[in-house]
């Protein structure tokens, strides 16, 4: 089995204490470290999602699955870090109401941090009006990235993009949308200015909208 394999086996099987180890060792191995975040990461986790989606697991080995990952992303942390903190103004991101995913936001959160934004992470089930609070908070805030994993949770994108609007932030702050059920199609209907379908290309959209 190669190393990625093994990340990905232990990610999918749960493997918390083995995660850290395996992740530093393929490191030091020399392994890109996006090749393990992609290959490895992102990949095992959308092999729980097809078993879950079979029954063949349930929603406590999604979560075991989760957190392994988590504990994986955070060694690969200072890997995947390059610019300068801050330099190209402030970024607000939340999952939407409802909806508790949340390693695909912090993966765009730390890619965008890692593009130069300064970061400001609501956490998940945020409802619309915090988004708003934390625009009145940070006036100076250039974009909202928005994430909704469920289908059922695409409504709230739609919420929060009209209520930022509602508040009289449409020509002051960009917003980007994201999250597996979102297409480009869907982000423009509700009137955002974005979607992206990753984090590496939600970095880039950053970038090139405050630019
Ligand atoms: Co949930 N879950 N889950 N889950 N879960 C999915 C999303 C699901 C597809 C599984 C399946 O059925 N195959 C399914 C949704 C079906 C649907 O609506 N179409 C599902 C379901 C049904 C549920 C529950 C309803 C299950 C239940 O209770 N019966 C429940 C809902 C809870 C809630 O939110 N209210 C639930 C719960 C959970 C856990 C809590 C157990 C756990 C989440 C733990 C956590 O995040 N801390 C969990 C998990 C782990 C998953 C799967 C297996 C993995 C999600 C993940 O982390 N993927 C997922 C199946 C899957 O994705 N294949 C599934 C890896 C991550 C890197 O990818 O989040 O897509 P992703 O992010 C990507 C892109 O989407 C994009 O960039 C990221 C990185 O490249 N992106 C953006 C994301 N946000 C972006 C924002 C942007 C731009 C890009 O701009 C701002």
């Amino acid at each position: 089995m190669s190393t990625i394999q093994e990340i990905s086996a232990a990610i999918e099987n749960g493997k918390a204490k083995l995660i850290e180890g395996l992740v530093q060792d393929a490191l030091d191995a020399g392994v890109n470290p996006n090749s393990i975040l992609d290959e490895g990461m992102i990949a095992a986790m959308g092999i729980i999602g097809a078993k879950f989606q079979a029954n063949e697991v349930f929603v406590p080995e999604m979560l075991v699955a989760a957190k392994t990952m988590k504990k994986g992303v955070e060694i690969l942390r200072p890997y995947l870090k390059s610019g300068s903190l801050g330099k190209l103004g402030k970024y607000i991101i939340g999952t939407v109401a409802g909806d508790l995913h949340d390693i695909g936001k912090n993966l765009v959160a730390l890619m965008i941090e890692s593009s130069g934004f300064e970061v400001i992470d609501l956490g998940v089930d945020v409802p619309a009006e915090k988004f708003v609070e934390a625009l009145n908070e940070h006036p100076d805030c250039k974009i909202i990235g928005a994430s909704a994993l469920l289908t059922t949770t695409m409504d709230a994108l739609k919420n929060t993009v009209d209520a930022i609007h509602a508040a009289g932030y449409k020509d002051k702050v960009k917003i980007m949308v994201g999250g597996a059920p979102v297409t480009a199609e869907f982000a423009g209907q509700i009137g955002a200015d974005a979607y992206t379908p990753d984090a590496g290309s939600a970095a880039s959209k950053a970038v090139e909208l405050v630019s």
